[in-house]
Formats: structure tokens, C-alpha cells, sequence
């Protein structure tokens, strides 16, 4: 049966409008700086004018739903695997019966953006579903055959998909073969009929033989390198070797990785680094992210001073999405971007060695405006402010809020690429406080802006509200002016009327005010709309100001700002 071909057009139009989307999720404050990023050369571009690749493997969630993973994916990558994708469980669970989404979303992806593909993996012991299993000799090699007939077939015109892992993990530690399900029914047999069957599939794919733990010279590599020899001897198609290089810092370098990569070589194959990752034991330091770096440097290198290493695909890019922590407790953070996307010291590693010169820029971006509100409601508050603005350019900002009009904790509830938030998710009657920073493309962050202070309205759906929002402009010693106090008509139809309460420290006492008349009783302040300026139409807003005078050296200011109608 012959499946349907990938339908490039199409994708690309669908890749295009997810692009459109805005990135804004709430994302935790990363807890040591990051280092330079987009600043640098890609590495794609780095590694290409080396004669290599650079690749990572795809997840494909993030892949079709987070456009920061999409950007760096496209920008700093010029290779691919399907870190799932392509398994057997993933596109022929039950017999015959095919799913190829995620594999085709890989591959379309690819080729909208000139990258290669590495298909992976065809015959493995994990995640292959239960009806091969326990299939009896057979059957097992019909499954097998039709299986890489199907998978390999479909990519086969596609210039994109470049190469295969034919068979993975075939090795115990001791270099005697895996007593796998593949092993216990057909024998090794099966690893030279998979080579030819998918040498037949698709005659111009590069086909490789895939493992861990064979990075050094030792038992287990001398047996992959014995087989290897054997099956070329034997004529079988295998033209590849991929050296998985999952890595931890806690057990050392493999310092005979080059070594071991030029004996392999020397056998007329192909080698590669295929799921390149440097876990640590968590949580991270300053000096593990050092060590790490170090060792991404160790395997670039070890690449690069070998002719027939094609290039390395690291095994993902950012910490969000790493198999590790799943499979390791207490360790992780094995990759070049932390869980926000930040590049870290790792990256600067790659990218150096593949011979960039990334940016050493530590200038701050200029701190942005105080954030002003709009559009408040009983649970939402859009936010915007004046753009920073930054020698290597602005990537974005966190956006900080704290509960009350005073005290309490700035925590990140989200980010933007833009200068404009909506926050939403808030409780009625309730008042906040929100401030931004920037983020420049080196990683710098700005100074935290000024905070302004939001009460939701009480909501109720009575078509009327009002939300009033306050900005401390200025202040000295023995005073402030606060300017503007915006003031919202947050409901569905206009108002003629407002009153804005708010609470002064003691001590102190208002000595000027405009655009409101106020009164003062104890601590609280009533201000009334002026002739001019009470009537607003639904989503209006106006402002008024005030001048206080406080106790030298006193540094509160008015809080507890609310609103009502009339
Ligand atoms: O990263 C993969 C993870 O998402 C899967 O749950 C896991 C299932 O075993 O496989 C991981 O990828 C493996 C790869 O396919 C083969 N070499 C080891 C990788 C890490 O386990």
C-alpha cells in the first residue's frame, strides 16, 4: 500500500500562521544569569562554514504550540531528528495501521527551514508497540520488513530525510549482544536484514547503527566496531555509526572520544554525535554550568578534528524539554538553554568552538515605562508601557505583580515580546500592583520599572464600574506628586460620574490637587469627578493628580486607590 506523500505546501502555510502567534505564559524568574544568545552567529551558520551540522532532536509539542521553541529551532539548527516522532509506537501502533503527524510535522518543518533530517529510529527495543513483540520468527521479519518498506519509503524522495538509525542499542555494557525481543526470536540476524531492507527503501540514505555508552574506547565500542567491520565485510549497507553521548558531568569526559571516532572511521564510515546532552546533578552552579560547558566543548572538538564526522545533533536544546529528569532523580539541566529559553554558558561552549565569537555584552537594556492600565474588569487588566531600549536589542519582558497596595512579594506572572500585557485570572474588588523588565538578546535584564497599582471592579454584570489605577510621578523628601490617577469606566455602558478613594500614610496631607476635588477625612481621601470630566462611555478613561507633603525621609506614598459610580 502506498501511503500519501508529504504535502509541503500546505504545511508551510500552516507553519506560517502558527508563527503569528505571540509567545506569553508564565514562567518562573531563572535562578543564575544567562549568557549571550541570539547575539551570536547562529550555530547553524558556524557549523556549516566547518562542514558540519548542527542539530537538535524535536519534541513535537513545543515544535507546533511555543513559537520561542520554533524560533531558536529555526534560527540556530540546521538538522533534525524526531526525538519520538518516527518510533515505531509512534507511526504503526497497531499492524498496518499508520499515524505519520508528528513524523510529517518534523519533516515539513525541516524543510521550511533548510534543515536536514535523521530518521530515528527503526528497530529498537524500546517503544515498539506489544503486537511485534510477540510475533513468532516469521511474522517478526514480515513486520520488520514491512515496517522499513513503509517508514523509510515515505521520505524517500524527500531530499530533506538524509539518514536513518537502522538499529539502536543492540549492545549490552559488555559488547554481547542485547537479549532483546529482536535478538531472542530471530538472533542477530536481524540487524543485517534491517540494513538491506532499508537500503532498499531508500538507496540514497545514509544508514546508521546507534548507541550509548560507546563514546571511549571499551568493551562495548570495540563490539559495535567489530560488527560494524563484519557487516561491511559482508557487504551489508551499514555507512554510519551514531554515538549517542549522553553525558554527565559526575562521571568525567570520555577524553578518547577522538580516538574512538577515528577508528570507526577508519572502518570508511560515516560518525556522528546523535543525542548529545551533559547532565549535572541539580540544582545548577556557577561552576557545574562551567564543567558542562567544558565538556560541550570537549565533544564539538572532538568532532571537528575528525574529517568524517558529519556533525552533532544535540538531544534537544532547552531544559523544559529534556528526557532526562524523567529517567535520573536530582539530575538534569543537560542542555544549552534553561527552562525560559535563556541560552547558557553551554551554548556559548558550541558556539565557540564551532568558532563564533559571541557577543560579551553586559549592558542592560534602559528600564521600560511604568506599566499603565487599561481596560480593567472584575478579573482582567490590560497593561502597556513605554519600550525599552537596547544596544544588541530587546527581546522581551517579565512582568512582575504583587498582591495589595503595598508590601507583599513582585513575582513573574508572564512575559511579552511586546510592550503590552493582559493579565488576566484576577479576583474582583481586588487591588495589585504590577511592574516590567526587559531582556536584551545577551541575557541582560533591566532594572525593574515603576509599579502602578490596579483594583479590579466589583463586577457583578451591572453594566456599570470603574477601575482607577495610580502613578507615583515624582518624589523628594518631603513629598510626591501622584500623576496620572487613571480612572476607567471598566463597565459596559457610560458613566456620569466617579469616585476614586485612596488611603494616605500618616503624617502626611494633601497640598494640591487638579482635574478632582478632594476631601480629606482622617487618613481617607474621597475625590470627586470635575464638571469636565465625569461623564465616560463604556472602555473611557480620564486622569486626575495630587501633590502631598509628607515627614523628611519618609518614603510612602497614598495606596489603596479605588473607584465607584456616581
Ligand atoms: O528522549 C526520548 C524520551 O522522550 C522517550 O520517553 C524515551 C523512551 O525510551 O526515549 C528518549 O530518547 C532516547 C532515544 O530515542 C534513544 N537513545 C536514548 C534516548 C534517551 O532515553
Amino acid at each position: 500500500m502506498t501511503p500519501p506523500r508529504v504535502r509541503i505546501r500546505d504545511t508551510r502555510r500552516r507553519l506560517a500562521s502558527l508563527a503569528a502567534l505571540t509567545l506569553v505564559s508564565a514562567l518562573a524568574v531563572p535562578a543564575l544569569s544567562a549568557a549571550p544568545a541570539a547575539a551570536a552567529t547562529p550555530l547553524r551558520t558556524l557549523a556549516a562554514a566547518k562542514g558540519k551540522f548542527i542539530g537538535f532532536a524535536a519534541a513535537t509539542n513545543p515544535l507546533a504550540n511555543e513559537a520561542a521553541y520554533r524560533t531558536i529551532a529555526q534560527t540556530e539548527f540546521n538538522q533534525v531528528t524526531a526525538e519520538n516522532a518516527m518510533k515505531w509506537e509512534s507511526t504503526e501502533p497497531s499492524d498496518n495501521s499508520w499515524t505519520f503527524s508528528g513524523a510529517d510535522q518534523i519533516v515539513d518543518f525541516a524543510v521550511a527551514n533548510s534543515q536536514q533530517v535523521h530518521g530515528h529510529t527503526l528497530i529498537w527495543h524500546q517503544q515498539t508497540p506489544g503486537w511485534v513483540q510477540g510475533l513468532g520468527a516469521t511474522a517478526m521479519r514480515t513486520a520488520i520488513q514491512d515496517h522499513i518498506a513503509t517508514l523509510v519509503g515515505r521520505y524517500a524522495d524527500n531530499a530533506a530525510l538524509v539518514s536513518w538509525d537502522v538499529v539502536n542499542e543492540v549492545f549490552n555494557e559488555d559488547g554481547t549482544f542485547r537479549t532483546s525481543f529482536w535478538y531472542n526470536t530471530l538472533g542477530q540476524s536481524y540487524i543485517a536484514d534491517a540494513f538491506r531492507w532499508a537500503r532498499a527503501a531508500d538507496p540514497n540514505a545514509k544508514l546508521c547503527i546507534n548507541d550509548y555508552n560507546v563514546e571511549g574506547v571499551n568493551a562495548k565500542s570495540t563490539a559495535m566496531y567489530n560488527l560494524v567491520q563484519s557487516l561491511r565485510a559482508q557487504n551489508v549497507p551499514v555507512d554510519c555509526v551514531g554515538f549517542q553521548s549522553h553525558l554527565a558531568t559526575q562521571y568525567g569526559f570520555p577524553s578518547d572520544m577522538r580516538q574512538n571516532l577515528e577508528r570507526f572511521a577508519a572502518l570508511g564510515v560515516e560518525v556522528r554525535i546523535t543525542e548529545l546532552d551533559i547532565r549535572i546533578q541539580t540544582p545548577r552552579t556557577s561552576a557545574k554550568d562551567a564543567t558542562q560547558a567544558q565538556y560541550y566543548t570537549n565533544a564539538v572538538n572532538a568532532c571537528l578534528a575528525v574529517p568524517a564526522c558529519s556533525g552533532i545533533t544535540i538531544w534537544g536544546f532547552t531544559d523544559k524539554y529534556s528526557w532526562v529528569p524523567d529517567t535520573f532523580p536530582s539530575e538534569g539541566a543537560a542542555l544549552i538553554y534553561d527552562e525560559n529559553y535563556q541560552a547558557k554558558p553551554a551554548y556559548t561552549a558550541v558556539n565557540t568552538a564551532f568558532g563564533g565569537t559571541p557577543t560579551t555584552d553586559t549592558q542592560a537594556p534602559t528600564t521600560p515605562g511604568t506599566p499603565v492600565a487599561s481596560g480593567i474588569t472584575s478579573s482582567s487588566v490590560n497593561l502597556s508601557w513605554t519600550a525599552s531600549t537596547d544596544n544588541v536589542g530587546v527581546t522581551g519582558y517579565d512582568i512582575l505583580r504583587a498582591p495589595g497596595t503595598s508590601g507583599g512579594t513582585f513575582t513573574q506572572v508572564g512575559t511579552s515580546t511586546t510592550a503590552s500585557f493582559s493579565n488576566t485570572g484576577l479576583s474582583a474588588n481586588t487591588a495589585y500592583r504590577y511592574q516590567v523588565r526587559a531582556r536584551d538578546a545577551a541575557g541582560n535584564v533591566s532594572a525593574v520599572s515603576s509599579a502602578v497599582t490596579v483594583t479590579t471592579t466589583t463586577g457583578g454584570g451591572t453594566g456599570g464600574g470603574c477601575g482607577a489605577t495610580a502613578t507615583v510621578q515624582t518624589q523628594w523628601q518631603t513629598g510626591y506628586v501622584i500623576e496620572p490617577v487613571r480612572v476607567t469606566n471598566s463597565g459596559t455602558s457610560a458613566i456620569s460620574g466617579w469616585t476614586v478613594t485612596f488611603t494616605l500614610p500618616a503624617g502626611h496631607t494633601v497640598t494640591g490637587s487638579w482635574n478632582a476635588t478632594l476631601t480629606t477625612s482622617g487618613q481617607t481621601v474621597t475625590a470627586r469627578n470635575a464638571a469636565y470630566n465625569g461623564s465616560l462611555g463604556a472602555g473611557a478613561s480620564t486622569t486626575f493628580g495630587f501633590q502631598v507633603s509628607r515627614p523628611n525621609g519618609d518614603t510612602a506614598t497614598a495606596s489603596g486607590f479605588t473607584c465607584a459610580t456616581p
